[in-house]
């Protein structure tokens, strides 16, 4: 706790001095420390060299990121890299979930959300139920729907398009940010078509971009342990692959916090960066805290404050081809995400209104904030709020 203290205690010295020269990196401005960033433990002095000089780090570098016990040293780092790509800027969006069924077939033994066909608590949303839920909030200036819901045996491919094309007509300037590799995987089943066609008829209907979920640890122990229904990394790749060559880009996560190992956590984040060297294709990549009530690994203790941190900074020092890493809120909390914002996070997601899945799974954060929450939590933390697109553009209008 002390370290975390002096790590909030820093960063915000840090940004201090930086704040009058937004354009200029942290580590290039006269006025820090000449050794910044700091590193306490030895092991991390390569990585130092290596992050100083633009270079690639590489598994074992990864494995010293995760084992280090200098949090603030590896806060540091991450924290000079962030503020080279993005200054004292922190973005957010004003944005929408929508999950359109929790009946899901896969059943994995992580998730709280899903439910068998006839369980009580299922749902399946009709068109209707989802006009009336979008047309609730229709004056507001909403920049992105999230849509995604499990493998729902009584939805077929006409509902995907017929879902995409009405929120379409209902939020013509809005960005439909839906499905994941799975839920395609699924389409490409129940249909016969290739994962090309899904993907080229789903964009016609008006998807325009992916979110990054349904990877969870690429690692076939684990897959086998958490999610054995589930397709596994390659066809995660493999169709975030194609997703990417039809023009869409996507987002990328991990679940992190259950039965992993450090040297698991690394090698997913390398398979990921693989793949955005090939494609370009991934927007943000989304460190997500595993919360375990109601779920079947419910004797599992929630992440601290020390693994989210880590897991951020980690992410944002191996993703040296991404741009964005984003502190969930909903997950680690507004309070901890505002500290992440200088352990290498550059967005806090969005407004997002009603979570369900983190929340059904005893997350304790708000279920939305609204833009005022999300800009003063981000000026609090000593940054300059941007409110963005889903493709990173800054919205000026309406703030
Ligand atoms: O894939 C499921 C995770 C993901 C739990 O791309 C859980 O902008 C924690 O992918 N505890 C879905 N996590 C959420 C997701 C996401 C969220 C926000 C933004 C974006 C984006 C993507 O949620 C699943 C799974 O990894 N999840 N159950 C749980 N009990």
């Amino acid at each position: 706790m002390e370290a975390l203290l002096s790590a909030v205690v820093f960063g915000w010295e840090n940004h201090m001095r930086n704040h009058t020269k937004e354009t200029t990196p942290a580590a290039e401005n006269g006025r820090l420390p000449a050794n910044y960033p700091r590193v306490a433990d030895a092991t991390l002095q390569v990585v130092r060299e290596k992050v100083l000089a633009g270079e690639r780090l590489n598994q074992a570098d990864g494995l010293s990121l995760f084992k280090t016990p200098d949090l603030v040293g590896l806060g540091q780092l991450a924290d000079y890299v962030r503020k080279k790509r993005h200054q004292d800027k922190a973005y957010y969006i004003y944005n929408q979930h929508l999950n359109y069924t929790n009946v899901c077939r896969n059943r994995c033994r992580f998730c709280a959300f899903a439910r068998d066909e006839h369980q009580d608590g299922s749902f399946a949303l009709s068109l209707e139920q989802i006009e009336a839920n979008l047309l609730e909030r229709i004056d507001e200036p909403i920049k992105e729907l999230h849509i995604v819901g499990g493998l729902n045996p009584d939805l077929d491919f006409a509902y995907f398009i017929e879902l995409l094309r009405l929120v379409k007509k209902i939020r013509p300037a809005a960005t439909i940010k839906a499905f994941t590799p799975v839920e395609i995987d699924y389409l490409h089943r129940i249909t016969g078509y290739s994962i090309q066609e899904v993907i080229a008829q789903l964009k016609a209907a008006g998807l325009a971009m992916m979110p990054g979920g349904g990877a969870e640890v690429m690692s076939d122990r684990i897959q086998a342990a958490l999610f054995p229904e589930k397709i596994g990394a390659a066809r995660w790749l493999e169709i975030m692959e194609a997703v990417h060559q039809a023009g869409i880009s996507s987002n990328a996560t991990v679940l992190y916090g259950h039965i992993e190992t450090a040297a698991e956590k690394v090698d997913h984040l390398l398979q990921i960066r693989e793949l955005q060297d090939r494609t370009g294709g991934f927007s943000a990549f989304i460190p997500l805290a595993f919360h375990s009530q109601n779920t079947q690994l419910a004797d599992l203790p929630a992440t601290t404050a020390f693994d989210d941190l880590k897991t951020i900074a980690a992410a944002r020092l191996l993703l040296d081809n991404f741009d964005h890493i984003k502190a969930y809120w909903v997950m680690i909390g507004e309070s901890l995400a505002q500290v992440a914002l200088s352990f290498g996070a550059d967005d806090l997601d969005g407004t997002i209104i009603e979570e369900k899945i983190t929340h059904m799974a005893g997350a304790r954060s708000a279920k939305g904030l609204s833009r005022p929450a999300m800009r003063s939590l981000i000026r609090a933390a000593g940054f300059r709020p941007v409110e963005r697109d889903s493709f990173y553009n800054p919205i000026t209008a309406n703030c």
